[in-house]
């Protein structure tokens, strides 16, 4: 079977888990509205159309961030793709959250580990207005900030996509 290690990476709160919840296809209400903020890093497993996946979930509190990028070489083995969360409401965490990013990008640069990242923009609800200055503004220190040989990608994410989608489900 193919193997797909996926790690997921972002500050605190900003959706990490609950995204890890929603690839496993979770969809009762409680396990997100229970949520706790991650301790660690919390390793799950899932097969998906004959793929198996492992999904790699760094709780993002400061405490735990300095640590991992003592042991990020160490945790990125055999990683096939990284997914960096961004919270998209909270306009002031935006440079702090692309500092981190670009710690953890220069770490895997200095070993010679190159990968196309996924960023996602997460929170982005549908009665959300982003202050559109601000997000060119975040578009522009992520272009500046993410070392050269890196390829990303963003993606605008949000929670509610999943029920939305059982909403249509029960309408129809
Ligand atoms: N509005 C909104 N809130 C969300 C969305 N996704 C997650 N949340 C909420 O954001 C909060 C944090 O979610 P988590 O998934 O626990 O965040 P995390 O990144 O895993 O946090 P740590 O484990 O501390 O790093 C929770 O209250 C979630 O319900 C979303 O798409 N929209
Ligand atoms: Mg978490």
């Amino acid at each position: 079977m193919i193997k797909k290690k996926i790690i997921i990476l972002g500050l605190a709160n900003s959706g990490k888990t609950s995204i890890a919840l929603s690839m496993k296809n979770v969809t009762d209400l409680i396990s997100f509205t229970s949520l706790q903020p991650t301790r660690g890093i919390e390793i799950s497993e899932f097969e998906k159309e004959s793929i198996e996946f492992l999904i790699w979930d760094f709780g993002g509190q400061e405490k735990y961030r300095e640590q991992y990028k003592e042991n990020l070489n160490k945790y990125i083995s055999k990683t096939s793709e990284i997914i960096y969360v961004i919270d998209i409401q909270d306009e002031n965490l935006f440079f702090i959250s692309v500092v981190f990013l670009r710690e953890i990008l220069n770490i895997l640069k200095t070993a010679g580990l190159f990968f196309e990242l996924s960023i996602y923009f997460h929170k982005f609800d549908d009665n959300f207005k982003p202050d559109e200055e601000k997000v060119k503004e975040l578009l522009k220190i992520i272009k500046e900030e993410i070392p050269e040989g890196f390829t990303y990608k963003i993606y605008h994410t949000k929670i509610s996509a999943l029920f939305e989608k059982n909403q249509s489900f029960y309408e129809t």
